[in-house]
């Protein structure tokens, strides 16, 4: 397996917006990351993950982008983005953008020109069908809307989207549209960033003819169609190999098998992925099918690609919430929950906040959301004559604004995050959950998100180590190992808020050990050996390293 600089990086991901407000507007900003670029540092963190901040009309909060080369007023401008560039790179850390290049906002100049006339030369920059039966060309629906396709009534046809009408899809069959791409790419390349998040890349490439889908809910055939390989071996031949830098995938409804064919180190597309096999499978955990999930993704991509592990990002909801306990244990199982992520094979992504065990929010009403997700659902539902209060409660715990309340700094207004009048509100429990806070107390979340991430540079294993799960059928407990030249680390995690004793697996029990990190105070016994049981608290996780080499 190679070994390289990405395969051994912590991701953090700052969604700048929500992040902090350097001047007072109620918006976090790209000068804001400067201001707080010490924090970040101080988690000791390899590469930063910018979410867009390109010129963007702003309905989906960036992703819907109106010029590729000029940075959002709201998030500051190029001098202050290259000037946060040199500081990230200063402090040895690196930066990847957000490449958002399957559509592009409704009111990029692009879309402007091909939407005036069917003979326009930037008409086929996207996709344009006749209706069907006075209604659109098929029946497929989008991620954000009832249907895929939208009536232009300047050239009387429809156009595609695979998210909300205000983000039409590019058609990446267009020469012309691909080179203008990969033309943009490297002038941000050329500034110097060190890759990039590529948002639901494997949507590219369209379903040739549009067929009507057997069931539209399921919205897997925006994905994975034919000539999407090609586009990517493209871009990369073009533009990526000319760089050194990491590319990770936003690759929606791929299996191992499929997900690899985006990675796989041979075939010169991606170098990583983000899939959503758990985040789109379970509303909760359900640990038996997690585990199931780790082992065939570890098995599918380890060896010749590679793979992240997140449990939370700006759609989904904060982790401790979604797949732990953020209650009575919530400091144990935020901690429990990033002594797995970071003990699991592939890179680690922190979200922002996860490090201090922020968590979901709950507001009163629709009014108190901004997420263009959960505001077109809980139209579309009510509009179907459901009961509105019904639909806010089922939009609730997946509301992709749970995780995107401003990061909570300290505990005084606003936590902090802003003089000005926040764009969302703050989740009320920012008195006790802060930074200034977790940085105060030594047994916080953040220390033991700190540790995992200096444990990481000094220790192989936790990259490049193989993966065996022990622990099949025995939920809640979760207990694998990770073995590289001579070291193994046992991890053993109680995925429940009950006392659960535990049999070591023989082949370790008894043998000489040292605890590695946990989050209980934990005493081994005082020969430095591996007991062959232990009792596990609510929420506790331990690792432990064993010396194979005195592995009898
Ligand atoms: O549905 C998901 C996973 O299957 C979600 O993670 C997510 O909505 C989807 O993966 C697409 O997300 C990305 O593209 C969207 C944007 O709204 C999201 O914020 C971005 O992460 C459209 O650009
Ligand atoms: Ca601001």
């Amino acid at each position: 397996m190679k070994k390289i600089w990405w395969k051994e990086s912590v991701v953090y991901q700052v969604y700048w917006r929500s992040f902090y407000d350097s001047n007072g507007d109620g918006i976090g900003d790209l000068q804001g990351v400067l201001e707080k670029l010490d924090y970040i540092q101080k988690l000791g963190v390899d590469v930063i993950w910018l979410n867009p901040f390109y010129e963007s009309p702003d309905r989906d909060n960036g992703y819907d982008i109106s010029d590729y080369e000029s940075v959002m007023e709201k998030a500051g401008d190029l001098e202050t983005f290259k000037e946060l560039l040199s500081a990230i790179h200063d402090r040895g850390m690196k930066v990847i953008m957000d490449l958002v290049v399957n559509h592009t906002s409704d009111q990029h100049p692009w879309f402007l020109e091909s939407k005036s006339s069917k003979d326009n030369p930037k008409r086929d920059w996207y996709i344009w069908r006749e209706g069907k039966e006075d209604g659109p060309p098929n029946n497929w629906r989008s991620y954000f809307e009832p249907s895929s396709w939208t009536y232009n009534d300047t050239t009387e046809d429809y156009y595609f989207h695979s998210f909300a009408k205000e983000q039409p899809d590019l058609n990446w069959k267009n020469d012309e549209l691909r080179k203008e791409i990969f033309r943009m790419m490297r002038s941000w390349l050329d500034l110097g960033i060190d890759g990039f998040r590529m948002d639901v890349i494997n949507l590219l490439a369209k379903q040739d003819g549009f067929p009507d889908a057997e069931d539209p809910s399921h919205i897997s055939y925006l994905a994975d169609n034919p000539g999407i390989h090609e586009y990517l071996q493209e871009m990369n031949r073009e533009v990526l190999s000319h760089y050194d830098v990491m590319t990770v995938g936003e690759i929606p409804f791929v299996t191992p098998e499929t997900g690899l064919l985006y990675v796989h180190e041979d075939r010169n597309e991606l170098n990583t992925l983000f899939h959503f096999q758990v985040a789109d499978e379970m509303p909760v955990m359900d640990l038996k099918r997690y585990k199931e999930i780790q082992e065939s993704w570890y098995k599918g991509t380890f060896e010749k690609g590679w793979n992240s592990q997140f449990l939370n990002n700006h759609d989904h909801t904060r982790q401790v919430t979604r797949y732990g306990n953020d209650g009575q244990y919530r400091v144990e199982s935020a901690k429990l929950l990033g002594i797995m992520l970071h003990t699991l094979p592939g890179m680690p992504y922190i979200y922002q906040g996860e490090e201090i065990g922020m968590t979901g929010v709950r507001f009163d009403s629709i009014e108190d959301y901004n997420d263009i997700a959960m505001k077109n659902k809980y139209k579309e539902e009510v509009e179907k004559g459901r009961d509105p209060e019904e639909v806010f409660e089922s939009l609730l715990l997946l509301s992709r604004d749970n995780s995107r309340t401003p990061m909570q700094w300290n505990e005084t207004e606003n936590a902090g995050f802003t003089s000005g009048q926040p764009w969302i509100k703050v989740n009320p429990n920012y008195k006790d959950i802060n930074v200034e806070k977790a940085l105060e107390d030594p047994s916080s979340v953040f220390y033991t998100y700190q540790n995992l991430i200096e444990l990481r540079k000094e220790h192989p294993v936790m990259t490049y180590g193989d993966y065996t799960d022990w622990s099949r059928g025995k939920d809640p407990l979760y207990l694998y190992t990770r073995s590289y030249e001579g070291i193994t680390w046992l991890v053993i995690l109680n995925h429940s808020d009950d006392v659960l004793d535990v049999d070591i697996p023989d082949h370790y029990a008894k043998e000489s050990a040292r605890l590695v990190i946990g989050n209980y105070q934990v005493t081994i016994d005082e020969r430095g050996h591996m007991p062959e049981k232990i009792r596990l608290q609510p929420h506790e996780a331990r690792v432990y390293e064993i010396k194979e080499n005195q592995v009898t």
